[in-house]
């Protein structure tokens, strides 16, 4: 299997993160993607390959152009009025209850534009959202082209970006946009598997009204975890989109393998039934029962079992890499799923 990856997205790296009150050093940080090249080499998984720059055309049709022109040109904007700093976070948010405007100052907008604090801007961000994107869309090519499964090693991750806000360490909606970009090759029904342990409340809303992308997603139940405000099972889809989305929420203290299966053979025969030509799972690895933040009880040789499932669907797979954060043993359980996937 192929992996694409560039260098360029080692350029971001957040300093700080508030978790629990507490200021602490950002968990999705650049040593996440070293652990995963690490562990593909060692395996001899395949070539890694830096992907082509793409356009942002696609990326605007999930995202709303002035939310892309927004974090391509956020830092030196924010440089220029508060020089001394080290990274931009927002402090104040367009809440319900407003009818908010997008205001010109840059401090304003970062709020608008962010659904929580967790997205923090330093220079080498947009370097490293652009490459992640890249990567998604290097992916979709070399699946339309016609492999049968490919890994696009995304960082910044994107599952929580919505059309016009960033959080959750996401910016640009990665797997959203691969998704969009099937679509405009010809494709007519997509399967997004979502498998991270938070919901993926971005690339749920993109495609809430829609009936070409079936959204599915296993994920901690949002009455006990972030994203907190979405990813209920009653939340189904509206209009077109009725019956294209499907929440899985999972209790955070007793959600083991055996438990985590039952609900992914739901998700596997959803999308079996809905009859996808392609499928793309946004591959967290937050289940494992050593992430620092999450609660999931997943070993790491359920994540072969995971991709082996995953390639009983026998369609083409595009797996897109999403959260994460026992950085130890990130690698062997991202390449566990991958093996599994290829049956090695
Ligand atoms: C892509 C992705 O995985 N984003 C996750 C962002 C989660 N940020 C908020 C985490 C809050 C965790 N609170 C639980 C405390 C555990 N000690
Ligand atoms: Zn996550």
């Amino acid at each position: 299997m192929i992996t694409f990856y560039s260098e360029r997205q080692l350029e971001h790296c957040g300093v700080t993160e508030v978790l629990s009150g507490e200021v602490v050093s950002s968990f999705e940080c650049p040593e996440r993607v070293d652990q995963v090249l690490n562990r593909l080499r060692e395996r001899s998984l395949g070539d890694i390959l830096a992907p082509e720059s793409f356009s942002l055309d696609t990326a605007c049709r999930v995202h709303t152009p002035d939310y892309v022109e927004f974090l391509q040109t956020v830092w030196p904007r924010w440089h220029q009025m508060y020089p001394d700093t080290t990274q931009a976070i927002p402090y104040c948010f367009a809440v319900r209850g407003l009818a908010p405007r997008c205001p010109d100052h840059v401090e304003g907008q970062l709020g608008y534009y962010s659904l929580d604090m967790t997205a923090s801007i330093v220079p080498g961000t947009w370097n490293a959202i652009k490459a992640a994107m890249d990567c998604a869309l290097a992916g979709q090519q070399h699946i339309a082209g016609g492999a049968r499964s490919v890994f696009s090693l995304c960082r910044p991750p994107g599952h929580h970006a919505t059309a016009d806000q960033m959080g959750g360490y996401c910016y640009l909606n990665n797997a959203a946009i691969a998704a969009q970009a099937y679509l405009d090759s010809g494709c007519k029904k997509i399967a997004i598997l979502d498998v991270d342990y938070h919901h993926g409340n971005g690339t749920q809303s993109i495609f809430y009204d829609r009936d070409d992308v079936l959204f599915l997603s296993l994920h901690a139940d949002p009455a006990q975890d972030y994203p907190h405000y979405w990813g209920y099972a009653d939340e189904t889809g509206v209009g077109p989109g009725e019956g294209f989305n499907l929440n899985l929420p999972l209790p955070i203290n007793r959600t083991d393998w055996s438990l985590y299966r039952q609900a992914l053979d739901k998700a596997l025969a959803a999308i079996q039934s809905y009859g996808a030509e392609v499928v793309i799972v946004s591959l967290g690895l937050d289940t494992f029962e050593q992430d620092p933040i999450s609660f999931f009880k997943l070993k790491s040789d359920n994540y072969l079992e995971l991709g082996q499932l995953i390639a009983g669907l026998n369609l083409p797979t595009q797996f897109v890499f999403e959260g994460g954060y026992a950085t130890g043993a990130l690698g062997l359980n991202t390449v566990n799923v991958l093996e599994g996937f290829s049956g090695r």
